[in-house]
């Protein structure tokens, strides 16, 4: 018995974007979904057997977290023990290096990492795909995180079949990430009640569903292309759809800010200027413009001069889950 392991998952972010749950307790998506898994952040997390006169702990970044807070990783760890016939009690700790300022979710790379950690101090018989499954019960964007470069969230229709694939793990295309932070105050709408009020209120869901198939078909021969451009437009269309989608759910909402409207602004701007850029946009104010390596400094030079407020990070393609020790 190991009894203890640590695991690194990267964050993703979605090209084209997962937005709704037909099953909400296995996470099952009512559409496939495509991400890049990015280099600069990521968690590290240990998962550490405790003797059975040990209660089990959380610790994140170095603090405790208590009970409360810490009740959706400890539902989710009874959860993978059950699935896989293994008890006791446990520490989890894990180091967050995904920088509150970069705007980006934290929550794909953290349940990917505790999943391989989970499976590893286990020692269970598990390949990725199982791992894929695995990191979709914790959020269903961490089945995205498993692997590197490219990959692909199958909707699937049960537990089995919707799992994660990779794309391309080393892709060799030349496309780089820079968040854009505008606003860092809470999310007024969570994403996992956002997405579930959207469908099932907005009379628009099925057309989403339906052409998010569609781009996603689309998403994988552009990628197959190393088709900068098509990944870009498409990328920048999915973010729209899903976004336009939120304010026709019953009530609808909004995650955009005025400075969010700024920065689409700028990147229209930058486009005029001849540097081909594109953005995306996840369920918050904050956007992240995808372009070419070169175009990296006039873009942040632009929104410097633009929104001298925002704080801006550039990463590129990141590694699939892997273990330190
Ligand atoms: C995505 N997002 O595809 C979409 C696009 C945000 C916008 O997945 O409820 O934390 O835990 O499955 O994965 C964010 O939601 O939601 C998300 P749950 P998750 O990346």
């Amino acid at each position: 018995m190991v009894h203890a392991a640590t695991a690194r998952a990267h964050t993703n972010i979605a090209l084209i974007k997962y937005w709704g749950k037909k099953d909400a307790a296995l996470r099952l998506p009512f559409t496939s979904s495509i991400s890049m898994t990015l280099e600069k952040f990521y968690a590290d997390t240990s998962f550490t057997l405790l003797p059975s006169t040990q209660e089990s702990e959380f610790i994140l970044d170095g603090e405790q977290v208590s009970a409360s807070a810490a009740a959706r990783v400890m539902t989710y760890v009874a959860t993978l023990q059950q699935r896989h016939g293994v008890s006791g009690t446990f520490r989890i700790e894990s180091h967050n290096h995904v920088p509150i300022s970069a705007g980006l979710a934290s929550s794909s790379s953290a349940f990917c990492a505790l999943a391989a950690a989970f499976a590893a101090a286990y020692e269970l018989d598990v390949d990725r795909t199982e791992l894929s499954r695995m990191a979709r019960l914790g959020s269903g964007s961490a089945t995205r995180s498993v692997f590197g470069g490219f990959a692909k969230w199958e909707r699937g229709h049960d537990d089995e079949t919707s799992v994660t694939r990779p794309l391309d793990e080393h892709p060799s295309l030349d496309l780089s990430l820079t968040a854009v932070e505008v606003d860092t105050s809470p999310k007024a709408v969570p994403s996992t009640v956002g997405m579930r009020r959207t469908a099932e209120t907005s009379p628009y869901y099925p057309v989403w569903v339906e052409n998010t198939e569609k781009a996603c078909g689309l998403m994988e021969r552009a990628i197959a292309a190393q088709d900068f451009t098509r990944i870009g437009e498409l990328a920048q269309q999915s973010a729209l759809d899903m976004h336009a989608l939120t304010m026709t759910a019953r009530p609808g909402f909004t995650y955009f800010q005025p400075e969010t409207l700024a920065a689409i602004s700028t990147v229209e701007a930058l486009n005029d200027a001849g540097v081909e850029c594109y953005f995306t946009i996840d369920a918050g104010p904050n956007i992240k413009v995808l372009s070419r390596a070169e175009n990296v400094e006039e873009i942040a030079n632009r929104f410097r001069a633009h929104m001298p407020a925002v704080t801006l990070t550039t990463t590129s393609f990141g590694p699939g889950v892997e273990y330190l020790a």
